[in-house]
């Protein structure tokens, strides 16, 4: 984590003006270190998915191109110290995300999947050797990873898995034997490796299955009307053979994907803030440019309201979002922290992006304006990893001590 002072007046003379939409001065809470990171993914965002967004989420196509573009920026890993990853802060972290997510949801989920889930995965559970193998060339996005937890009859409750790991044989030569199907999984048909959750007779466990192991089959989800710009895929395992070292040996019972859970769901917190952003300023510049009755729309009473409602969402949430990262770069972060901001952050991205939706009207329900795109994407974001109701269910029975899950 960069440790220089707060500087705003400084920050304000390199990196211009005040932004008049950040009301709250948010911006005089980010480092200098942070505003320059952040001003960089800004800059990638414009130059490499803006100008091809729409294309690509018209096309249904994932533009695998920019893998090694993200390993180059340093965003794949980002928060992992070691193993040629960044080693930046949480904020930092949180940042990219956030102006990541203001291009598209499906560029985020890329990072976060490469990154929160497979890469943390491998960090904190691996062994050297695994982390050798896979970690430096995730980070340069040369290999490409995903994290196979949910099952067609598993989603909210992973405990539910069907998908199930036997020793091959005996002894410490032993291999695996992996059955099962996988749901939903991200980037899973361009995957090099894949971290699989299965059940064993010691629990659930992690596995690394790397690309081409013979009865792995995936397939891309089709006839999506989110995410079309990413992948997720079914997966079947049939009687397929590991060696004994594709375990990931610190990993034993659910926590070991719920804590990489963790992370990925930090990263949506701050991304939902940045789609939700860009819903705003699209609608903002259009209220601005477009003259009904002969004065513009945002010269309407109506139309200033649902501006000013959604910036005040905006500002709440990325305050929230900076308070979630300061807490995890003081290594103070709780899960019900991370389900309360992911919560909050996602379920107002929605109502903002629909809200701007209904200020460029007839024009907002094409791919020449964002805000629906970024509408039809947060649905899956409020979907995946872990669902409005799961994440109400965690605050819950944090308040009470009581869980309504079981
Ligand atoms: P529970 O009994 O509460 O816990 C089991 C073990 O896990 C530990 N634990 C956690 N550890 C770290 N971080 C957390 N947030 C944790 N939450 C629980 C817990 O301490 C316990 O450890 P131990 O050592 O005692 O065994 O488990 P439960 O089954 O009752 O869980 C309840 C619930 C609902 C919170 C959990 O099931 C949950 O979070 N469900 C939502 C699952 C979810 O988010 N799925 C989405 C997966 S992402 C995906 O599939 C694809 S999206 C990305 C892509 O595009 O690929």
């Amino acid at each position: 984590m960069s440790n220089d002072a707060l500087d705003p007046v400084a920050a304000t003379a390199e990196y211009g003006l005040p932004d008049p939409s950040d009301i709250m001065a948010i911006d005089s809470l980010l480092t200098s270190d942070e505003l320059s990171l952040r001003q960089r993914i800004r800059d990638f965002t414009d130059q490499q998915i803006r100008p091809d967004i729409a294309d690509w989420y018209d096309r249904g196509i994932f533009p695998l191109h920019i893998a090694a573009q993200l390993g180059e920026l340093g965003v794949l890993g980002m928060h992992l110290e070691g193993y040629g990853c960044p080693g930046r802060s949480a904020v930092e972290y949180g940042l990219a995300a956030m102006e990541l997510e203001a291009g598209d949801s499906g560029i985020r989920t890329f990072v976060s999947v490469q990154g929160s889930l497979a890469m943390s995965a491998i960090h904190k559970w691996g062994s050297e050797d695994q982390k050798q193998e896979w970690l430096p060339r995730m980070a340069a996005g040369e290999a490409i990873g995903c994290f196979a937890l949910t099952e067609p009859s598993a989603g909210s409750d992973p405990s539910a898995m069907t998908t199930t790991a036997r020793r091959d044989g005996s002894g410490e030569d032993a291999g695996w034997i992996l059955d099962g199907a996988k749901r939903w999984i991200g980037l899973a048909s361009i995957a090099d490796v894949m971290v699989v959750w299965a059940r064993t007779d010691d629990g659930v466990r992690g596995f690394l299955v790397p690309a081409g192991t013979a009865g792995v089959t995936a397939i891309p989800i089709g006839r999506k009307l989110s995410m079309r710009a990413s992948i997720q895929c079914d997966i079947t395992f049939d009687d397929v053979r590991l060696g004994p070292d594709a375990l990931l040996p610190g990993a034993r019972g659910l926590s070991g994907p719920f804590s990489c859970l963790n992370e990925a769901r930090y990263g949506i917190a701050w991304g939902a803030m940045g789609a939700a952003r860009d819903c705003y300023e699209a609608a903002l510049k259009y209220a601005m440019e477009r003259l009904q009755f002969g004065r513009p729309l945002g010269g309407y009473q109506l139309t200033q309201e649902k501006l000013v409602n959604m910036l005040v969402e905006i500002q709440k949430g990325t305050m929230l979002a900076l308070q979630l990262g300061r807490l995890k770069d003081s290594r103070a972060l709780r899960p019900e922290q991370i389900s309360l901001a992911k919560l909050n952050n996602v379920r107002e991205a929605i109502k903002v992006a629909r809200e701007a939706r209904t200020i460029l009207g007839g024009n907002g329900i094409t791919l020449d304006y964002s805000p629906l795109r970024h509408a039809a994407n947060l649905e899956s974001v409020r979907t995946y990893e872990g669902t409005d109701e799961i994440h109400l269910l965690i605050l819950g029975q944090h308040l009470t001590g009581i869980s309504a899950f079981r």
